[in-house]
């Protein structure tokens, strides 16, 4: 089973610290594709190598073929964005974490769409019996 895992880079790197506790969790059900995503020496800055044309085209090829689709979209990216709208068009099995933050509200184009299992969540500790009932 391959889980693409996505999170904010470029939009900023505040919840890594979040993308780098559910990695290893979602390594129980199967291959994450993108484990660099939890990978807290990459900065907001991305990968320096890579040039941004072979970032998109792997990350599109990894997305083509992953079983499952997870966001955390708590902290808003451009990225995640493209990513959700690109594998909602490849018909994935899509679900988006999102942690209630006060003062802001989680975009109506996520949880309005009825495409996406969208679970409001706060603690990390929740996201077991929600992976367990989404990647079956
Ligand atoms: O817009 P964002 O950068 O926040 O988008 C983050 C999402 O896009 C993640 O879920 C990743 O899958 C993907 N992504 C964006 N940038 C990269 C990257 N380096 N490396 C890997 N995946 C990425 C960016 C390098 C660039 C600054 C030249």
């Amino acid at each position: 089973m391959k889980i693409y895992f996505a999170g904010s880079i470029t939009g900023g790197r505040d919840d890594v610290n979040v993308y780098e506790q559910i990695i290893p969790i979602l390594k129980n059900y199967g291959q994450v594709l993108t484990e660099h995503v939890g990978n807290k020496n990459m900065d907001h800055m991305g990968e320096h190598q890579t040039a941004p044309e072979a970032v998109y085209s792997r990350d599109v090829a990894w997305v083509d073929e992953s079983d499952f689709f997870i966001a955390e979209v708590t902290k808003p990216s451009l990225g995640v964005g493209y990513e959700l709208g690109y594998a909602e068009s490849k018909g994935k099995k899509i679900l988006c974490l999102y942690r209630e933050t006060e003062g802001r509200r989680l975009s109506s184009m996520i949880s309005g769409n009825k495409n996406f299992q969208t679970v409001i969540y706060k603690d990390i500790s929740e996201l077991l019996e929600i992976f367990n009932n989404f990647l079956k």
